[in-house]
């Protein structure tokens, strides 16, 4: 009867170790470059923060650039977020060289001027040969805002 059990109990433990072991890593996600622009205070920084699923507080100005590795259940975004004050706007067509995708956001609660400055940033991206080719996303941010301008205003 010992030794029945022993089998057993040595029986249930290969089947467990094969069902972790022979499975084998999950295959990798694959990794894609994007470039996330737009005017300071757009809301660069917070997004990409709530897409990492950390906190939003203690988000200070993005001077120069960072980069964050944004996680998807089927893919990994590398997300270059390039800061939007006036003496690093100049650069950001330097960073654009090998991104495959491109993310601009605006503040949709700011002023007609600011707006008409996010406005001409925008068309100088689209319109930019590294990145006119590529998928291009523009989040109207600030939504939760009485001022915010909707889609077709
Ligand atoms: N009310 C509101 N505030 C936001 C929103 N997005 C960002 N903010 C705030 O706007 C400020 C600038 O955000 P930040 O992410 O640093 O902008 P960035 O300069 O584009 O990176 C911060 O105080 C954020 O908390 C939004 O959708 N609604
Ligand atoms: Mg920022």
């Amino acid at each position: 009867l010992a030794s029945e059990r022993f089998g057993n109990a040595w029986m249930y433990l290969t089947l467990c170790f094969r069902a972790l072991c022979c499975k084998g890593p999950p295959p990798p996600r694959p990794e894609y470059d994007v470039v996330c622009i737009g005017l300071t205070g757009a809301g660069k920084t917070s997004l990409l923060s709530r897409l990492c699923s950390e906190g939003s507080e203690g988000i200070v100005p993005t001077t120069g650039f960072s980069i964050k590795a944004v996680p998807f259940p089927n893919a990994i975004l590398n997300v270059k977020e390039l800061g939007g004050a006036d003496n690093i706007k100049k650069y950001w067509s330097r960073y654009y060289q090998g991104s495959q995708g491109v993310v601009f956001v605006l503040d949709s609660a700011s002023s007609d001027e600011d707006l008409e400055a996010a406005r001409n940033e925008l068309h100088s991206a689209l319109q930019h040969p590294q990145l006119c080719t590529l998928p291009f996303l523009i989040l109207a941010n600030h939504q939760d805002k009485p001022a915010a301008r909707t889609p077709t205003r």
